[in-house]
């Protein structure tokens, strides 16, 4: 049952990846607000990961939070979390950066482990988190953090 599902999930990133990724960057994609906004200061948020999909796909927050995303890799292959603005996820997706070192809303999450990473948002607007191992932003692995007007 295991071994099945591990393999439908493989061949699930496989099978996306001949499609062109990138432009999903610029989307205008409409993420229902979470009716909850957090924040200001300092929160913590739980982020899962289960066949290439974090576990939810749309965050509030105020301006002036500090989230502490704690990100859990359940699934047996690498995955990672990055929040930014476009240009963060531009210089991701086109980029060789295999791993990430502590840069603040970047963390690398190997197989069945934790990772965590810190990142605060200040101006209104929204911001894409997203996986960019090859093929998982295409294969749905993103949601957007909404910073509400002050
Ligand atoms: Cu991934």
């Amino acid at each position: 049952m295991r071994r099945a599902a591990i393999a439908a999930l493989v061949a699930g990133v496989v099978g996306v990846m001949t499609f062109a990724i990138g432009t999903e960057i610029a989307g205008t994609a409409s993420a229902a607000s979470s009716p909850r906004v957090l924040g200001p200061g300092l929160v913590t948020v739980d982020v899962g990961i289960h066949y290439s999909k974090f576990s939810f796909s749309a965050l509030s927050v105020r301006p002036g939070t500090t989230v502490r995303f704690i990100v859990r890799n359940n699934d047996p292959i690498h995955h990672e979390f990055i929040v930014g603005d476009a240009s963060v996820h531009f210089r991701h997706e086109h980029g060789t950066e295999a791993t990430h070192p502590p840069v603040p809303g970047e963390v690398s999450v190997a197989p069945l482990d934790v990772g965590e990473t810190f990142y605060r948002f200040d101006r209104p607007g929204r911001y894409l988190f997203a996986c960019h191992l090859p093929g998982h932003l295409a294969y749905g692995m993103k949601g957007w953090v909404t910073v509400t007007a002050a």
